[in-house]
């Protein structure tokens, strides 16, 4: 069977989950629904991030002890994985056990092949990305430097690890050449190219001015630098440093979904560690845009960042996954707005797909005695009308290898939309009392583009596609792409249709 490893970042414990991380972890997941459909054994792993000083300061803020206080924020973050309906396989916590193993694993190895060395670090360093900046990165406002994410920084001056980054460089450069769908999209990958090309310098890789993280083997006083700690999460859970583990034969993950802030770890630091340790790199790492919110900047201070949870609550699971991956090209910044979430509702779910489910069903029911019509010819009309649908499989499995998901929605609905216009055209109402034998046809053929939308759309909104699987009549069994190509057995009884989706009131 073939694999696919797909990853989430994993999310910073320092303060509740927004709609931000939602987003990431809601893309993930629809690709390994889609690979799963589509007969792959998936691994999806999410978690979080639970060391490091920004971490530790957030816990003194609350006043909490840092485990107490990370094991209660995780919490929220496994809280919203669950109300989001995410299918992950794993969620990992970087305070467990197994991940400082593989850690203390990881730098181990690195040092036997001489790529660790002790230092002295002095720099700029912002707590708030928990990274090292250039003073050519910085810009100064009222005496404090900022760096490019607008995070204030600091200096600092401490003994400190290094791996030799800088060896790496002509290596990094080769692999991007040599793998060019590594970085996407194609902008973050040339601000990866050039920022590799203007040169690299080993990368500081313990603190000891804290305490809150993976101890450095055989040298306490350091805790190493909270992005080699991350990082290694990807591959703690596919069982390193044991090769013979049952999870191994995933690595190397398919995709490390990210987002833009992050791109530079995980495209320059994680293959170079990787590769410094003679393990496999990733495939690809794919970098979405920012979300603001009624466009502003989400921020603490600004108090508007979105709970997802609350969302979920105003307008339903289904359309808020279907909004975040329709609204905004996968890729670039988008900005969340209720009414365009309100308008892609009422427009697109409850018009489009809804009302003609709906209606064919209404009609079966009524028509046929609630029995499906038997398998039948397709004259020309037909054929027209099918021809994009009987492609939509496909259609959908290249934009979604391809991480195009607003694509993937696009052309799906713009075939559900063809078929509002075959059954206005064909009316199928009519023929009842005309040709009894072509409304039969007809309903037959728009059941069956309706069981391929509803197919193709299970990864998008699980539990709204599952009822219309269920009203369609197909078997549980039957859902996967694969059994798209058995027809169902004409005389299956369907059950009354009721309504999948509730037209919101626009707020006045
Ligand atoms: O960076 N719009 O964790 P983090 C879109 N622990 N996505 C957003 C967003 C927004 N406004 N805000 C956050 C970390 N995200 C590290 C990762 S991985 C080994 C370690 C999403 O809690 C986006 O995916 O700051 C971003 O990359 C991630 O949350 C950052 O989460």
């Amino acid at each position: 069977m073939q694999t696919t490893y797909l990853t989430t970042p994993i999310y910073y414990v320092n303060d509740k989950p927004h709609i931000g991380h939602a987003y990431t972890s809601l893309a993930t997941d629809v690709l390994a629904r889609w690979k799963r459909l589509d007969g792959h054994e998936v691994f999806f792993l999410t978690g979080t991030d639970e060391h490091g000083q920004k971490v530790e300061k957030a816990a003194q803020d609350a006043g909490m002890d840092p485990q107490a206080f990370t094991d209660q924020v995780s919490q929220s973050f496994r809280t919203l994985a669950d109300r989001m309906g995410f299918s992950h396989d794993d969620f990992i916590r970087t305070t467990e056990p197994r991940h400082k193993a593989a850690c203390q694993a990881l730098w181990l190895e690195l040092l036997r092949r001489d790529e660790i060395y002790l230092g002295h670090y002095e720099g700029w360093y912002a707590v708030r990305d928990e990274a090292f900046y250039g003073l050519d990165e910085l810009v100064e406002r009222d005496g404090v430097k900022y760096a490019p994410s607008g995070a204030p920084v600091a200096w600092v001056k401490e003994p400190s690890y290094f791996f030799r980054l800088s060896k790496w460089q002509d290596w990094l450069l080769d692999f991007y050449e040599k793998n060019p769908n590594f970085i996407a999209p194609a902008a973050r990958r040339n601000e990866v190219l050039s920022f590799v090309r203007s040169g690299l310098q080993d990368l500081s890789i313990s603190r000891t001015s804290f305490t809150w993280g993976v101890p450095v083997p055989n040298d306490p006083a350091h805790v190493m630098y909270v992005w080699l700690d991350a990082l290694t999460n990807y591959i703690t859970a596919a069982g390193y440093p044991d090769s013979a583990a049952e999870r191994w034969k995933f690595w190397p993950a398919d995709v490390h979904f990210v987002g833009k802030d992050i791109v530079r770890f995980h495209t320059i630091y994680w293959p170079a560690f990787l590769a410094a340790a003679e393990i496999a790199p990733p495939k690809r790492v794919f970098a979405h845009g920012w979300w603001t919110i009624e466009g502003q900047k989400m921020s603490k201070s600004l108090g508007n960042a979105i709970d997802p949870l609350a969302l979920i609550e105003e307008y339903g699971l289904d359309p808020l996954r279907y909004f975040l991956l329709r609204e905004v090209p996968f890729g670039s910044d988008g900005d969340f707005a209720r009414a365009a979430l309100v308008a892609r509702n009422n427009g697109e779910l409850a018009d489009a797909l809804g009302n003609l489910a709906n209606r064919t069903l209404s009609l079966i029911q009524r028509n046929c005695e609630g029995k499906l019509p038997a398998v039948a010819e397709r004259n020309a009309v037909d054929d027209a009308f099918f021809a994009e649908i009987d492609a939509l499989p496909a259609t959908v499995g290249d934009l979604l290898a391809a991480q195009q998901f607003h694509l993937a929605l696009e052309v799906i609905f713009t075939a559900v939309r063809a078929a509002n216009g075959y059954i206005t055209v064909q009316a199928p109402w009519a023929l009842k009392k005309t040709d009894a034998l072509r409304m039969a046809v007809v309903l037959r053929h728009l059941h069956s583009a309706l069981r391929v939308y509803a197919t193709v759309l299970q990864p998008f909104m699980p539990t709204t596609m599952a009822a219309l699987l269920d009203q369609l009549g197909v078997p549980e069994d039957a859902r996967q792409l694969a059994a798209l190509a058995t027809p169902l057995p004409g005389g299956t009884a369907l059950p009354p249709p009721s309504p999948l989706f509730r037209k919101i009131e626009a707020a006045t």
